[in-house]
């Protein structure tokens, strides 16, 4: 019998040994790859928390305890192990599982989540309405590394350091948003990790000046004395401790036992404490361990050789990135820009060809927005693309910041309409709500391939803020 079939719910999970949960962590992450490969979704970011998930399911009591998903769309195992087990073949389905956390769905989902970086602000809510009900729970925000690089995550860790409220953050540090992570937040916990190597090697170095006859001891006390000012050079700044939060970490994500302790010892601190797990994104399917940006949101796929079981066709992203990089060959003054969306929006050749007028913003469509407004101010000629539902977050920026100084910003607007199976977070229905009363705003919608690069070349030479809007992969038009 499987240990799987065993646990139904977090009850379940605390009756299991370490090996048990070794064994569990195999089987779900076989669950994960069989069921991801017949109805798509979120893999590589899945396999890499199993042993995070079964930890927190392990030492916290959910649903008293409240854990919040950045994105939510890493909550596979914290669906199958908090009583969606059966319904797991239907996720992202009509009527089935939500690829992401859905409070209507199961009361161990404590908040709906779908858009990045919004754990810590929500989190620290569920905290002070805690501490002002006078209740008991621990509550735990779980967000990515490429999450943090957004502007509202930072917002929340800055006002929650500053608080006394009890609030336990986990950063899942894979290195990775859907791509490599950018930007110098990023670089900063790569500084980081890099402690765990500096208290190896301090052991190591303990050891041998102990060795040393009569003299020895002596030197441990003096490099003791300094052994702060190393830290400092080594680490240069401690990001967080700074910030308010007490740091514990970084702490192998991937080792059931080990992530359990640090939760344990994080309850038995007061204040905001931040937990930085390190995990391997696709962790066990090494199709997907080699290409975790492939693998971060794939369609259906042929386990034994990862190839997707519908061939891809061109889409309006591809027609629209390949016809962006003709027309900048041509105009040395087109820039292009994405937040962390550079393969979903069609601009990997575009980076390739000409890195120097490339701009990954990270996850922070607000600067990424408002940074192509400078560009522009400054006689550039940029051309930003979003999905549509992610310009939500960039509401006012392109109210105050691109149109009512009418610059010249080509804003493309990715999976405008239905998108399907992530759900209603990220269908792209709303930016016209929104877009068609913006001052100053030329807004464009191709039926076709051709209509799309046409409106493109005629957007980059309008001299004005410009939208083209256009669907998720290749809309069917009926031959009349
Ligand atoms: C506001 C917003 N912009 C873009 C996205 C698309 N998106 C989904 S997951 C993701 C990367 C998340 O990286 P990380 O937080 O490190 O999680 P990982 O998948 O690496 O575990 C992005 C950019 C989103 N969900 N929300």
């Amino acid at each position: 019998m499987e240990i799987l079939d065993t646990v139904n719910s977090p009850k379940d999970l605390k009756k299991l040994n370490k090996y048990e949960k070794i064994k569990l962590a195999e089987e779900l992450r076989k669950l994960i790859i069989d069921t991801v490969s017949n109805t798509g979704g979120h893999l590589a970011s899945n396999l890499g928390v199993v042993e995070l998930t079964i930890a927190l399911h392990s030492i916290f009591n959910a649903p008293k305890d409240k854990i919040v998903w950045d994105v939510g769309h890493q909550t596979y195992v914290h669906k199958i192990l908090t009583g969606r087990k059966e319904r797991i073949n239907t996720l992202r389905t009509f009527e089935g599982l939500a690829g992401f956390p859905k409070s209507s769905e199961s009361e161990y989902d404590s908040f709906n989540t779908g858009h990045s970086s919004t754990s810590i602000s929500a989190a620290l809510g569920m905290a002070r309405a805690r501490d002002i009900k006078k209740e008991k729970n621990y509550v735990i925000a779980v967000i990515g590394d490429g999450a943090l690089t957004g502007g509202m995550a930072l917002e929340a860790l800055n006002d929650a350091g500053n608080s006394k409220t009890n609030l336990i953050v986990i950063l899942n540090d894979n290195e990775m948003s859907i791509a490599k992570n950018v930007g110098g937040i990023s670089n900063f916990l790569t500084r980081v990790r890099t402690r765990k190597l500096y208290n190896k090697s301090n052991k190591y170095v303990k050891r041998a000046v102990l060795r040393i006859p009569k003299v020895g001891s002596r030197i441990i006390k003096l490099v003791r004395k300094v052994k702060y000012g190393i830290k400092q050079l080594i680490i240069p700044n401690m990001l967080f401790e700074d910030l308010g939060f007490k740091y514990l970490g970084p702490v192998d994500g991937n080792n059931i036992e080990d992530v359990e302790a640090i939760l344990r010892k994080a309850k038995d601190l007061e204040g905001p404490i931040l937990i930085h797990v390190l995990t391997k994104k696709g962790k066990g399917y090494k199709i997907a361990e080699e290409n975790p940006d492939k693998f971060h949101s794939t369609s259906a796929f042929e386990i034994e050789t990862g190839k997707a079981k519908k061939a891809k066709k061109d889409d309006y992203s591809k027609v629209f990135g390949k016809k962006l990089v003709e027309l900048a060959k041509k105009d040395e003054k087109i820039v292009a820009i994405t937040a962390a969306m550079r393969d979903g929006t069609g601009l990997t050749e575009f980076a390739k060809t000409f890195p120097d007028r490339f701009f990954d913003a990270g996850i922070a469509e607000q600067h990424a927005l408002t940074m192509a407004a400078g560009m522009a101010k400054e006689g550039l000629k940029p051309v930003i693309s979003i999905y549509s539902s992610f310009y939500q977050r960039g509401y006012d920026q392109v109210i105050h910041d691109i149109c009512m100084q009418n610059l010249p910003v080509v804003m493309c607007v990715d999976r405008a309409g239905i998108v399907g199976n992530d759900g209603e977070t990220h269908q792209g229905l709303l930016d016209m709500a929104f877009l068609k009363l913006v001052p100053n705003i030329t807004i464009m919608a191709p039926k076709d391939f051709i209509e799309l690069e046409q409106m493109l070349e005629f957007a980059v030479n309008l001299g004005k803020p410009v939208v083209i809007r256009y669907p998720r992969g290749r809309r069917i038009t009926r031959k009349i």
